[in-house]
């Protein structure tokens, strides 16, 4: 009797001892779970959503984010979609999947995202919206880093004013339908326009440079020489434009006027060759600004809903001199 009253009293104490044991095991793993210390850039993992590679301004800005990361010491996961959302999506909810630290995205059209950042948001993954903006509640997102669309749009039509004093009848190559940069650039531009200017016509080119020739080649088949201007919502487009437009027998920023935006190298070299009058820049290199913004976004910091980058406007004059600086 005695002997079995020890042994309860050995087996209870030795029960105890394993609880008490696993217990501070679980809260240490707890802690270190929850744990309060801040990521560094190099256990950081980040899950890119790229929008596809329509554009020199798409590879410019692929190049960043990439070089960026391996420069930083960041673990990437990168995706192209292709131009297409439903890819966007699926890339979105792997990374979720995978349980990447943050997500960035360029949502390709502005529609349609709200199930999917809101995935991201209940699994407590930060999501940064990068170049272009999605139309969703503000608590969907971390923050949105990229340009002043409207503006640009605005730019460029006070350049056709200028480059048209006496006015008359321009055509509109539209960057990716339901995009937030081909809405932006569209409503701007019209913002600013002189009264005197009328847009006869306004297709969707896509953001490419075959689709840009291609709708070019059939307004120039519809109008002529009526047209006497061309904005288009990027220089790709714009190029595409310019070897319609030779083709067709009528000279690029002569006999029609055309300015365009991005400011890629392609756009300074048309620059230099007269062919092309104006381009409103819209700066690609934004991978620094992002995995800084992602940092903080995953250490708990409250981000400003919208971080802008830089801009200008270049002029033939310049470009020459220029071209050689431009990094992209
Ligand atoms: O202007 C165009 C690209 O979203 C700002 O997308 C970007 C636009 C850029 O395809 O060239």
């Amino acid at each position: 009797m005695r002997k079995l009253s020890l042994l309860v009293i050995v087996m209870a104490a030795f029960l105890a001892l394993v609880a008490c044991s696993s217990a501070t095991s679980t809260t240490e793993e707890t802690a270190s779970n929850t744990s309060t210390e801040a990521k560094t850039m190099e256990n950081l993992t980040v899950g890119y959503a790229q929008i596809g590679a329509e554009s020199e301004w798409r590879t410019a800005n692929t190049a960043s984010i990439k070089e960026t990361a391996e420069k930083l010491g960041v673990d990437l996961k990168f995706s192209d979609a292709q131009q297409k959302q439903e890819n966007q999506i699926a890339a979105i909810r792997s990374y979720i999947a995978e349980g990447v630290d943050v997500i960035g995205f360029s949502p390709v059209v502005e529609t349609g995202w709200e199930t999917v950042l809101q995935e991201a948001k209940d699994a407590g993954i930060p999501v940064i919206m990068v170049d272009r903006r999605a139309d969703v509640p503000r608590e969907l997102y971390a923050t949105y880093l990229g340009s002043d669309f409207v503006e640009e749009g605005r730019k460029a039509g006070e350049e056709m004013n200028r480059l048209l004093p006496d006015g008359g009848k321009i055509v509109e190559l539209v960057g990716t339908v339901g995009s937030a940069p081909a809405n932006d650039r569209y409503t701007g531009f019209r913002d600013s326009m002189a009264e005197n200017i009328e847009i006869i016509d306004s297709q969707s080119g896509d953001f490419t440079r075959a689709k840009g020739k291609e709708v070019m080649e059939a307004f120039l088949k519809n109008y002529g020489d009526e047209i006497v201007g061309l904005y288009a919502h990027n220089d790709d487009m714009a190029i595409g434009a310019i070897q319609a437009i030779e083709e067709y027998g009528l000279k690029p920023g002569e006999d029609i006027k055309i300015v365009s935006i991005d400011a890629v190298r392609g756009a300074f070299e048309a620059m230099i060759d007269g062919k092309l009058n104006v381009t409103v820049e819209c700066n690609p290199l934004l991978g620094p600004q992002f995995y800084d913004l992602a940092l903080r976004a995953v250490n708990g910091e409250e981000l400003p809903e919208w971080v802008p980058s830089e801009e200008s406007v270049y002029y033939p004059d310049k470009a020459e001199e220029l071209l050689p600086e431009r990094q992209y």
